[in-house]
């Protein structure tokens, strides 16, 4: 299969001032006539993408081509000879309700929507297919009226006629120049709720978010949602809505999680729909961060855009810095912190040290689709962040400004971006752009040495980064790395040292820029203890042999609250490596006193927040585990942390007890960010209880289950139970789904609830049962994601040697592929740790990757991502 390379990249030969698109929507078929209005700009025959259409008739200034003047491959439709500016009509076919990619135009549950990023728009009609074109749109669609009585298109809706015949049309104007894959369509039967937002400039923009009738009353979570971003956008950035009206629209079968089409946004209904009944906490803030990320794309994305897929990062790593930001000022900045690092760690870790690590800013691939990945989004995101960093929040703002002022309107690259925030503040981001070029997470180890005599401190720094695919050697990155240094009581020392830059927020900042060096500070009584990388300032793995008398200190008294919980981590993963070898050794597993009579002061601190109290707590997860071992021994891992929970529960029952019964039952219904945090902490302190296996607590977590007054309650008791022997287990599992059969969002929860056990050793049979459940559709992304991929995510039952979960997923992977390429890719990230199998594991994987790539009819997608996992 064909590769594309960055360096290939030439302007468009050709522009599309304006295009006019005519939709007349059918049950069997579609015909589409795009009338655009196109100039030459550089010589060279004229070369439209399209794919899967059927070409009904293509004019040039209203002349008829014939056959011999045009030419059609599966790819692409070439007109050798035309004028230097022409009108070009093109009618094509489609069969939106056969079109099972959902990319292009589709229907999903009898609504017509579209996906056109990224490269969806060429399944609509012959056009220049990429993000350096940008257009005029004017649209009409004409339908039904009783079947799609809402027809909706970007921008201004200019009249809705009547056609007299059963079947009405509207008209849609969008002011703004958009490149094709911002483009959408909506026509079905919706219920819609309507808002308004008052801009800072007094405009009035009216808001609508529309759903299947009936779950309209589900979507106000999100309407207020889009009402806090469009505020904090105004706030923090003094970007305004540039259009009347902003539409949401939730869908049930979509690829991803939302997409930002200029004003009509299309979002996954799981990611709109909510209410206390129906989601759980982790929902309503999803749901919130998201909303606002795809509200955010109006100013980076849509009036910025791209100058070519390569540099996706360019809007996607910026908007997601921007949603983090945003979720960080709507809850608390440090519990957010820790989740998005969390989430960088588990899987973007994973990736850049997998068989398909790339850099942020990738220099090729087979599959434009592939690039949405978490390099792309959250090390991006983490790239922008470090900018801030260096520059502080206040340059950060004058770089963005800088941005807009150059380049609205315009397709642009990451480094154009990287220059608009450098000049301004005067720094020269040459080296510091290596992190858009280089992938693989860099390691940067740390030494320290107290010269007792000299009174001063010397922090060495190394960095360096592994190999990663097509890329050997590194060269050195430009490291911010936030620090401080504490005396012995814990407060925090004033800094003597030369090297320090210190940002306009006032963070102390040791910038590694060679490959070694050393920072010295002066004037010291005693050996200070040193807090690096704090707030996560940069996507590096630290290694660091601080002392164990260090790490405690730190964890108690740091003033970072990142770095508090992130010393609990390390002690956490410290014990976990002792104790996975002594179960590969077949030894007792030894727990650490001094590690549980932590947890214990922990659990009795009063003064510690409940939603951080959460996050110490937290022992690390499976996926760190598996980046940090050499080997991913499957049952290892599995009887380290179940050992190390049951004793942290066992010398603390009565406490979490306690615990649960404080917050238990209190404010049930409320959404308030300090209720979340609530029952963050006492359902984590019932999910520690219920791993002693008691009857006693299972009658507790029983009866949550059973009396919940919310999601949050009842899916943490119903995933309890299903991760256990108990006898109540079967009655809450079918109990949920008698309750919940006919909501597919809510139904996917019970999917994944069953999943992800790991106690449970029959989890492979479970899952090949639920494949054949009458609630499972393969064709819908969100079931597959929620019981497919969840399962090859679940590292101790998809490994588990006792079993063939590989063939049984590949099976999968091989019988969605030819529908839906973009869903089967995204299950074959459950192949990335192949090279830590042990060896009969590893043939086994191997085996199921050889026979999937054999087949001749996979597509690219699938193809790039797995023969990376056999070189
Ligand atoms: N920009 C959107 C990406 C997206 C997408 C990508 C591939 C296939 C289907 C898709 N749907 C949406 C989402 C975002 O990052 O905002
Ligand atoms: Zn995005």
């Amino acid at each position: 299969q064909e590769k594309i390379y960055l360096k290939d990249y030439k302007s468009p030969a050709f522009t599309v001032d304006s295009v006019n698109l005519d939709f007349n929507l059918n049950e069997d078929f579609c015909r589409v006539v795009a009338k655009s209005q196109v100039r030459r700009v550089h010589p060279g025959e004229m070369r439209l993408n399209g794919e899967e259409l059927k070409l009904i008739s293509i004019k040039i200034n209203g002349q008829q081509l014939n056959a011999d003047q045009y030419q059609i491959t599966e790819e692409e439709l070439i007109v050798p000879s035309v004028p230097d500016s022409f009108t070009l009509e093109i009618e094509t076919e489609l069969q939106p309700q056969n079109n099972t990619s959902l990319e292009g135009l589709y229907k999903s549950n009898g609504i017509f929507c579209t996906q056109c990023e990224a490269q969806g728009f060429r399944k609509i009609t012959y056009f220049f297919d990429r993000p350096d074109v940008m257009t005029s749109y004017s649209v009409t669609i004409e339908a039904d009226k009783a079947k799609y009585p809402v027809l909706l298109s970007n921008g201004d809706r200019i009249k809705i006629e009547d056609l007299g015949n059963g079947r009405h049309k509207a008209f849609w104007q969008d002011p703004h120049k958009k490149p094709c894959y911002l483009f959408a369509l909506v026509a079905g039967d919706l219920g819609v709720i309507r808002d308004t937002f008052t801009t800072m400039n007094g405009r009035k923009v009216n808001l609508e978010v529309y759903a299947a009738h009936g779950k309209q009353e589900r979507c106000w979570h999100a309407m207020d949602s889009l009402k806090k971003s469009m505020k904090w956008d105004e706030e923090v950035f003094g970007l305004e809505y540039d259009l009347n009206d902003y539409m949401i629209v939730a869908i049930d079968d979509f690829n991803a999680g939302a997409m930002e089409n200029k004003g009509l946004n299309i979002f996954n209904s799981r990611l709109v729909l909510a209410d206390s009944n129906s989601a759980t906490d982790v929902d309503f803030h999803s749901i919130e961060s998201v909303v606002a990320h795809e509200y955010f794309h109006n100013y980076t994305g849509n009036r910025v855009t791209l100058r070519d897929w390569f540099q996706l990062s360019l809007k996607e790593g910026l908007t997601v810095f921007r949603d983090q930001e945003f979720s960080a000022d709507m809850t608390d900045r440090g519990v957010q912190r820790i989740e998005d690092v969390d989430a960088l760690r588990a899987g973007q870790f994973a990736e850049d040290a997998g068989p398909n690590a790339h850099p942020v800013r990738p220099e090729s691939c087979m599959a434009v689709d592939n690039f949405f990945t978490m390099t792309i989004y959250e090390k991006g995101s983490e790239v922008i962040r470090m900018m801030q960093t260096i520059v502080g929040r206040k340059g950060f703002r004058k770089g963005m400004d800088e941005y807009f002022k150059r380049h609205d309107g315009q397709a642009v690259t990451t480094e154009d971006f990287a220059a608009a925030i450098s000049n301004p503040n005067n720094k020269d981001f040459t080296q510091f752009r290596r992190w858009y070029n280089q992938s693989g997470t860099p390691v940067v180890s740390v030494q320290e040495n107290f010269d007792a005599a000299k009174g001063e401190f010397h922090v060495t720094l190394e960095q360096s980064c592994p190999p990663t695919p097509g890329q050997p050697t590194k060269e050195p990155f430009h490291i911010p790395l936030m620090m401080g240094l504490l005396d012995k009581s814990g407060k925090e020392l004033s800094l003597s040292c030369d090297k320090i830059t210190v940002n306009t927020d006032g963070k102390n900042l040791m910038e590694l820029k060679e490959q070694k060096e050393t920072f010295v500070f002066k004037g010291l009584k005693e050996r200070p203890v040193l807090s690096v990388l704090r707030e996560f300032s940069a996507p590096v793995n630290l290694r660091w042999e601080a002392s164990e008398n260090d790490l405690y200190f730190l964890m108690q008294n740091d003033t970072d609250s990142f770095n508090r919980r992130e010393m609990a981590q390390k002690l956490g993963l410290r014990l976990f490596k002792k104790m996975i070898q002594q179960a590969r050794a077949k030894e007792t597993l030894k727990v650490d006193d001094r590690f549980i009579t932590t947890m214990t002061a922990i659990l009795a601190d009063e003064s510690m927040d409940p939603a951080f109290k959460a996050k110490m707590l937290q022992l690390p997860s499976y996926a760190v585990l598996a980046q940090e071992e050499a080997v991913l021994d499957a049952e290892a891992f599995y009887q380290a942390r179940t050992t190390l929970r049951k004793a942290i529960a066992a010398a603390n029952r009565a406490q979490l007890l306690n615990i649960y019964r404080k917050y238990h039952g209190v404010e049930p219904k409320s959404r308030e960010p300090k209720v979340f945090g609530h029952r963050a902490l006492k359902n984590q302190a019932l999910a520690y209880l219920a791993d002693l296996h008691d009857p006693e607590i299972m009658e507790i977590v029983n009866k949550q289950y059973w009396d919940a007054q919310n999601m949050t309650d009842r899916m943490t008791a119903m995933s309890i139970l299903a991760d256990s022997d108990s006898a109540h287990r079967e009655k809450a599992l079918q109990n949920f789904y008698e309750e919940w059969k006919n909501d597919s969002v809510v139904i996917n929860k019970w999917f994944t609830a069953q999943a992800t056990t790991t106690s449970r050793k029959q989890v492979l049979e479970d899952v090949k049962a639920l494949t054949k459940h009458p609630a499972f559709n393969i064709t819908n992304p969100n079931n597959v994601y929620s019981l497919l991929r969840a399962f090859g995510a679940n590292l101790v039952r998809f490994n588990d040697p006792n079993t063939n979960a590989y063939e049984f997923y590949a099976d999968k992977i091989l019988e969605i592929d030819p529908k839906n390429p973009q869903v089967a890719a995204r299950l074959c990230a459950a192949f990335n740790f192949v090279s830590k199998l042990e060896p009969a594991m590893k043939e086994k994987a191997l085996t199921q990757i050889k026979r999937m790539v054999a087949v001749e009819s996979l597509s690219k997608n699938s193809r790039e991502l797995l023969q990376s996992a056999l070189t």
